[in-house]
């Protein structure tokens, strides 16, 4: 039986089946082993609005809670992106405003709007991950410590009036009730406000088979016609778009109440190109998951290899992405010895599912292996310039999107 679109409620297509999936942040200790929360990891199409999305999905208490493992400051290079996403919002949408507010949801640790409290601008992060909105608060950024929605709209703006901008990264297709979201965007926002938001763009996920970009907390992968069918209902209006080389490839969406904006050409442009590529067909969605399979076993297969020739593998980056690749590939202790990550929460701890041990970046440091398996191969170029020495050293990175390689 097929499960009603989140969206619109027609029959999806299911088109992928990643099998027993954990939590994809659900880092933990030998004790915790036998508690392990598993769930079915499946992505269907729906067929009249275009929604890519998670057929089964856990709580979100289940991932966002005291012990959220993602804190936004871990890369450099992202606080470089926030840092000019918050300059484009302040010169390009709130400079007339006398007194802005911003709001953003999914603010973690603060990493875009500490750039607004810098400049004493009137803002408000909603963040329901209690130690990462801690961070924020000790940075002195104002962080409610909830879960958006449509009734938090309605006391965001009893309590501080309307916004201006109401911006939101790598969180909206997170949020299966997109319609309590969008019902909130649509009553928080001023009559000329924006909302901004970005996600990993579907377009890219297909082309480069990041099929990580698939996982628990993912229940959505956007697409230009699917936003705009989401939102649409809601009186909101997507007015341009803005492609992102961030996440392996990303969409910024900037809506607005329908016929507050001129729209763009480019929200256009883009609705064509998504026709062309094919992503409102479903055989597009046929050809991916094959494309997922053949990823999957060339993966297993050069990791088999390794292991065969004695060579020594190590994660890089224990992401929530890797969770994906870890339990659909099959790749367990004995192909990668541990993964190396920067995050204190993380180490000691053992990958989800798995149970890859997760270790200080210094132990990498320490002695190189013959392989690192990039699983942060979004941050591919921040990391290829600090780890030149691994390089020197006659180390390998394995890499697996767009296809499975060594560089
Ligand atoms: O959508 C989401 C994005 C924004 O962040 C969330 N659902 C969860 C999270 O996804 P992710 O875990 O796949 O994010 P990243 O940014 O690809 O990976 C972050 C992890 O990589 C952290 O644990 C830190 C680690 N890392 C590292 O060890 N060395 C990252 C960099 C850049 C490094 O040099
Ligand atoms: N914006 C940051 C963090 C992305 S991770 C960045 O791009 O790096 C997703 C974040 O959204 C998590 O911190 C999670 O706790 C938060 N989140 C999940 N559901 C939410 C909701 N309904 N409202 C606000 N934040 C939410
Ligand atoms: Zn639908």
């Amino acid at each position: 039986m097929s499960k009603p679109c989140l969206v619109c409620e027609n029959p999806i297509e299911a088109f992928v089946d990643y099998g027993r999936m954990p939590i994809a942040n659900g880092f933990l200790k030998k004790e915790d082993f036998p508690n392990e929360y598993f769930f079915r990891l499946h992505a269907g199409f729906c067929p009249k609005c275009h929604m890519v999305q998670l057929l089964e999905q856990p709580a979100r208490e289940q991932m966002f809670h005291e012990n959220y493992a993602f804190f936004s400051g871990t890369s450099k290079s992202m606080a470089v992106h926030f840092a000019g996403f918050a300059e484009h919002v302040l010169k390009d949408f709130i400079a007339d405003s006398k007194d802005p507010f911003v709001v953003e949801m999914g603010s973690n640790d603060g990493i875009m709007l500490q750039n607004f409290a810098a400049k004493n601008i009137r803002h408000l992060g909603i963040e329901p991950s209690a130690n990462v909105a801690k961070v924020a608060v000790e940075r002195g950024i104002r962080t409610l410590n909830e879960f958006f929605d449509e009734k938090l709209a309605r006391r965001i703006v009893a309590e501080n009036g309307q916004a201006d901008a109401f911006l939101a990264a790598n969180v909206t297709c997170h949020i299966p009730y997109i319609h309590s979201i969008a019902a909130g965007v649509a009553i928080l926002l001023k009559p000329k406000g924006v909302m901004m938001f970005e996600d990993p763009y579907l377009g890219d996920v297909i082309e480069k088979t990041s099929y990580d970009q698939i996982y628990d907390e993912h229940v959505f992968v956007f697409s230009l016609h699917s936003v705009a069918a989401a939102f649409g209902r809601h009186g909101l209006e997507v007015v341009d778009v803005e492609p992102q080389t961030t996440h392996g490839g990303s969409m910024r969406y900037i809506l607005a109440h329908k016929g507050a904006r001129p729209v763009s050409e480019r929200v256009g442009a883009l609705l064509a190109k998504e026709l062309a590529l094919g992503l409102t067909k479903a055989a597009t969605f046929d050809q991916f998951r094959r494309n997922c399979e053949k990823s999957r076993d060339e993966l297993k297969a050069l990791l088999e290899r390794c292991k065969k020739e004695g060579k020594r593998v190590v994660g890089y980056a224990a992401t929530s992405k890797s969770t994906t690749v870890t339990n659909y590939c099959g790749i367990t202790p004995d192909l990668v010895e541990f993964i190396s990550d920067t995050t204190p929460i993380k180490h000691g701890k053992f990958s989800p599912g798995v149970h890859i041990p997760v270790k200080p970046y210094e132990d990498f440091k320490a002695r190189y292996p013959d392989y690192a398996l990039l699983f942060g191969w979004n941050h591919a170029e921040e990391i290829a310039a600090k780890e030149q020495d691994f390089r020197k050293a006659g180390g390998k990175w394995i890499l697996y999107v767009p296809k499975v390689h060594v560089a």
